[in-house]
Order: structure tokens, then sequence, then C-alpha cells
């Protein structure tokens, strides 16, 4: 089962896993209505609010789920003008999973973490595994509050829960909601209707970044592989390449001449000052094999070659 299977990554994941396991072996679950079409035709979807402790509970023993993605989860650029909420959502959802596989009703589940859970005094280059995490986000806070609760789970009642930090994702299918990355998915869509594109991230601001190929690649592989690779059971670092606002301008101006890139940061400057530049995911690596397929270069190929057809531009 995939909670949030409409957003941004469980669009993706829910069609990967139907391809990998069977469409009947996969039920899609958000709190609205698919509008993605491939999704929306692609098997079953229920009406789900994680926050609703019993109709969770009710539909994983209907449909006998034994592995649950909980993807619902308020990002954090949204979290920073509704904290209650942020907070709410993405805590409350994380315990209502946790505790049916505490209870045995579920075998596992994959939650997502983010690079939100680094602060200020992170070390900011190939940040390590574990250094110092001091969150300056409501998001970042619900995200390391939840690591330090999978591992509590993990430890003290065997819950087989499994946790990746995400980077910014970028994808053409589904646009992400609210969060500080979320521009390097906008400039493509801006570069390919209007030539150009604002920044609300200053030129020289460097994330850490994931294609959602890999990112899901990651995702089905540390949920599927055997429990006793998965050694660190708060969240494993994860990424693929970094890049500043710049320097994905250049590339894009490399396929597109004419492209031309502007800056107005706003408050999710902050944000992003507050996370890493780059990341060290070698303990990925080692314990189940991660590694990722797509460069930057091949990113923004991929990119604008789909997003093109999409828009049916030649
Ligand atoms: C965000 O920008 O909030 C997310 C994240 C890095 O977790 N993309």
């Amino acid at each position: 089962m995939v909670i949030g299977a409409c957003g941004q990554v469980g669009t993706e994941l829910v069609l990967e896993l139907r391809k990998k396991f069977g469409a009947e072996k996969v039920i899609a679950t958000d709190i609205r209505q698919p509008e993605n079409e491939e999704l929306k035709y692609s098997g079953d979807f229920f009406e789900l609010d994680v926050l609703n402790k019993d109709a969770l509970y009710q539909l994983v023993k209907s449909q006998n789920i034994d592995t649950v993605y909980n993807m619902a989860a308020l990002l954090s650029a949204t979290a920073e003008k509704n904290p209650e909420f942020g907070w709410k959502l993405n805590m409350e959802g994380l315990f209502n999973v946790l505790d049916l596989a505490r209870e045995k009703h579920i075998a596992k589940t994959f939650w997502p973490s983010s690079i939100a859970v680094f602060g200020p005094t992170t070390p900011k280059s190939e940040t390590p595994q574990d250094c110092v995490m001091d969150p300056a986000t409501v998001y970042g806070i619900s995200k390391l509050a939840g690591e330090r609760w999978c591992e509590y789970y993990h430890k003290r009642w065997n819950v087989d829960v499994r946790s990746i930090r995400y980077p910014g994702l970028i994808s053409y299918k589904t646009a992400p909601g609210g969060g500080t990355t979320d521009y390097a998915v906008e400039i493509f869509h801006k570069a390919i209707l209007e030539g150009k594109y604002i920044s609300f991230l200053k030129e020289n601001t460097m994330l850490p970044m994931l294609y959602m190929p890999d990112a899901i690649k990651a995702t089905i592989e540390i949920t599927h592989c055997e429990a006793e690779l998965v050694k660190v059971r708060s969240s494993y670092n994860l990424a693929g390449f970094s890049f500043t606002p710049a320097q994905l301008g250049a590339e894009i101006a490399k396929e597109m001449p004419a492209f031309t890139l502007d800056y107005a940061p706003d408050f999710r400057q902050q944000i992003a000052e507050s996370w890493p530049g780059s990341i060290d995911d070698s303990a990925a690596r080692k314990d189940w094999n991660w590694h990722n397929d797509y460069s930057l270069n091949d990113m923004v190929k991929d990119m604008l070659l789909n997003l093109k057809k999409a828009y049916s531009i030649a």
C-alpha cells in the first residue's frame, strides 16, 4: 500500500511497484483523487487520510496489506506556513503506521526522511551519516524526531522500518508540492514554456539532488532487500549529484541556448542555507549496494525530452 500516492514520489512509486509486482498487488491511497492519468487507470485506488487511524487499519485488514510506503507529508516550505499541521501530519501519520507494524498488522514499512534533518551547524560538504543535526524548520524537526522514533520502534519492538533521507527530487510526471528544492523542477517547465525562469534561491545555493528514477529505485531496493542488510534503522543518507541554480541553468542553456535565468530569493533561501550542499551516502552504498544511475547531465537531457513530449513540443 502506498499512502500519499498522488504526490511527487507516490505517483511514480505506485507505477513502478505495479510494473514490478503486478497491478493487483499494489493499492494506491491518498486524501485526494488522482489527477495523473497513468496512475488513475493503473490499478486500485482508495481515498484515505493517514490521520484516520481506524480507516487506515480497516483498509490494511480488508486489503490484506503486508507493506506500507508512508509518503504523506507536508514539505519544508508549506510546513513553515502551517507549523502545527506540519507537525501533526508528519508525526501522527508516522505513528499510525508504526503502530500497525508494532501490533503485527503489517510486516514492514518505508518512511521517507529528508536532508532537512540537518541544520546550520551540520558539516556542509559531504555531510556524514552521523553528525550534528540541528534542523531549523518544522519539517526538519519532524523528520529528525521521526527518525529517532523509527529507530526506537525497531530496537524496542523489532518493527521492520526502513528509511532514506531524500535530497531534492527532480521529476517530470508529478510536480513537487511545497518544498525548498522545487525550483529545480519548476525551472524545466518555465524553460520549455517561456524560455526563462526566476529562481527563488540565490545563484550560488548548492543543494544535493536526485533524479526520480534513482529515488524510486532506492526506495524499492531498501524496502525489499534482506532485513539484515539494513543496518541503519533511523534513515540512510542518499544523493545523486549537487548543483546550484546557476549550474543547473547553465546545463539547461547547453540544450536551449536562448534560456535565461534570473534570481529573486524569498523565504526559502534561509531554509536552503541551513541544509547541506552535498551528502556522503557511503553507508547506503556499502550496506545495501545503493548506486545512482543518472548524472546531472543525464537528468537534464531526460527532463527536457520528457517535458517537451508532455507539452507536445517537438
Ligand atoms: C523539500 O524541499 O522540502 C523536500 C526535501 C528536501 O525534503 N524536497
